[in-house]
C-alpha cells in the first residue's frame, strides 16, 4: 500500500522592510514612562520632523531613526521597546492555476460551486481546523478508531483543499468550494492504509450517503473484494475517482495503472502539467480515464498551512470537485451519465493510453 503522492513543495512567506531612505527606517518606539518624554528624543538628535506620529493610548511614537539612534535608544534607561515598523498587506487569496485549468472558476462564476453534494476523501483524514476548510468538512469516519479523524501526515487535508477549500480573503481555492467534504481516514499518519481499511471506507460512504468518493492512493496487486466494494459503490449511484497512481516512465508505454484506479467502476486520473504536458510520474494504462492538474498543486496543510505537491494523487481530487460542480448544475444526471459527459466533454491531449480522454472540463461538462 502507498500513497499517490507527494513531494513538498514551496510555502512562501512575507518579510518586508519599510524602508524610507536616506539611511533612516521606520521605528516604533516604546516609553517606560506613561507618556513619551520629547527630551529624550532630542538628546540623540532626532527632531520634530522625524517623529510621524505620536500615540495617545499607549507611550509610543512612530519615528524614523538611524541605525547610531536605534542603537541609543535600545540602551536608554527610559526606552522600553524599539521596534521596525513592519509591513502589513491585506490578507489575499490565490487561486492556484489547476482550479482555473479544469474551468473551476468559471463554473463557480455561474453558481456552481459543489453546493450540496457530498464528497468523501478516503485518504489520511482532514485537518478540519484549518481556516480555508473548516466550513466545509461535515463529518468523517476513522478506520483507526482514533477520533476525529485528524490528519496526522498531510496528504488529505492537501487532497480535501484542491476539492474544497473555502471561498474566502485567505489561502487557495478549491474547484467546488462550497461542497460538503468528508474525512474518511484510511490511511494511518505515515500515510499508509490497507485494503481492508478502504473497503471500509467504501461502505461508510454508501451507508452515509455519500455522492462522490475520491482515493488518491492505491497499491499495485489486485484485490477481489476491493474490486466488488467499487462495484457496489457504484452500482448504489455513487461516483469513484481514484488516482492512477506515480510509477510512470518517461516513454510511458507500460502498463502501471494502480489499484484501484484500473477497476472497470473508476474513473483513473493522471496528472498533467500547467503546460497540459503529462507528468513523468503519472502512470500510463489502458484504463487512464482522465487526466488533471497534478504538478505543482497548492493547497491546504495542516496547521493552517500551505504547500505544493506533485502527484496523481492531486489531480484526482481536480475530477472530484469538478463531477461536484456539474452535478450540482444537473443533479438528475446518473453517476454513469455524469462519468459519460465528463469523458465526453473532456479535452483532448493526445494519447488515451497516456492521458485517457484528457483533461477534465467543468464548464463544458456543464454544457454538454
Ligand atoms: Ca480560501
Amino acid at each position: 500500500m502507498f500513497v499517490f503522492s507527494a513531494t513538498p513543495g514551496f510555502a512562501s512567506g512575507d518579510s518586508t522592510d519599510r524602508n524610507s531612505g536616506s539611511g533612516t527606517k521606520e521605528y516604533l518606539v516604546m516609553f517606560e514612562e506613561d507618556s513619551a518624554d520629547m527630551s529624550v528624543m532630542k538628546s540623540i538628535g532626532i527632531s520634530q520632523s522625524n517623529i510621524l506620529y505620536e500615540f495617545e493610548l499607549l507611550p509610543v511614537l512612530h519615528v524614523e531613526l538611524s541605525e547610531t539612534q536605534v542603537n541609543s535608544l535600545e540602551n536608554h534607561p527610559q526606552i522600553k521597546t524599539v521596534e521596525e515598523n513592519a509591513e502589513a498587506k491585506a490578507y489575499q487569496q490565490q487561486t492556484p492555476w489547476g482550479i482555473t485549468r479544469v474551468q473551476g472558476i468559471a463554473a463557480q462564476s455561474q453558481g456552481y460551486t459543489g453546493n450540496n453534494v457530498k464528497v468523501a476523501v478516503l485518504d489520511s483524514g482532514i485537518d478540519r481546523s484549518h481556516p480555508d476548510l473548516s466550513a466545509n468538512v461535515r463529518g468523517g469516519y476513522s478506520v483507526f478508531g482514533d477520533s476525529p479523524y485528524n490528519d496526522g501526515n498531510g496528504h488529505g487535508t492537501h487532497v480535501a483543499g484542491t476539492v474544497g477549500a473555502v471561498n474566502n480573503n485567505i489561502g487557495v481555492i478549491g474547484v467546488a468550494p462550497q461542497a460538503d467534504l468528508y474525512a474518511v481516514k484510511v490511511l494511518n499518519n505515515s500515510g499508509s492504509g490497507s485494503y481492508a481499511g478502504i473497503a471500509q471506507g467504501i461502505e461508510w460512504s454508501i451507508n452515509n450517503g455519500m455522492d462522490i468518493i475520491n482515493m488518491s492512493l492505491g497499491g499495485s496487486s489486485s484485490s477481489s473484494i476491493l474490486e466488488q466494494y467499487c462495484n457496489l459503490a457504484y452500482n448504489r449511484g455513487l461516483l469513484v475517482v481514484a488516482a492512477a497512481g506515480n510509477s510512470g516512465t518517461a516513454a510511458g508505454n507500460t502498463n502501471t495503472v494502480g489499484y484501484p484506479a484500473r477497476y472497470n467502476s473508476v474513473i483513473a486520473v493522471a496528472a498533467t502539467n500547467s503546460n497540459n504536458v503529462r507528468g513523468n510520474f503519472s502512470s500510463t494504462g489502458p484504463t487512464l480515464e482522465l487526466s488533471a492538474p497534478g504538478v505543482s498543486v497548492l493547497s491546504t496543510t495542516p496547521g493552517g498551512n500551505y504547500a505544493s505537491y506533485n502527484g496523481t494523487s492531486m489531480a484526482s481530487p481536480h475530477v472530484a470537485g469538478v463531477a461536484a460542480q456539474v452535478w450540482q448544475a444537473r443533479p438528475n444526471l446518473s453517476n454513469a451519465q455524469l462519468r459519460q459527459i465528463l469523458n465526453a466533454s473532456a479535452q483532448n491531449l493526445g494519447s488515451s493510453y497516456q492521458y485517457g480522454n484528457g483533461l477534465v472540463r467543468s464548464l463544458n461538462a456543464i454544457q454538454y
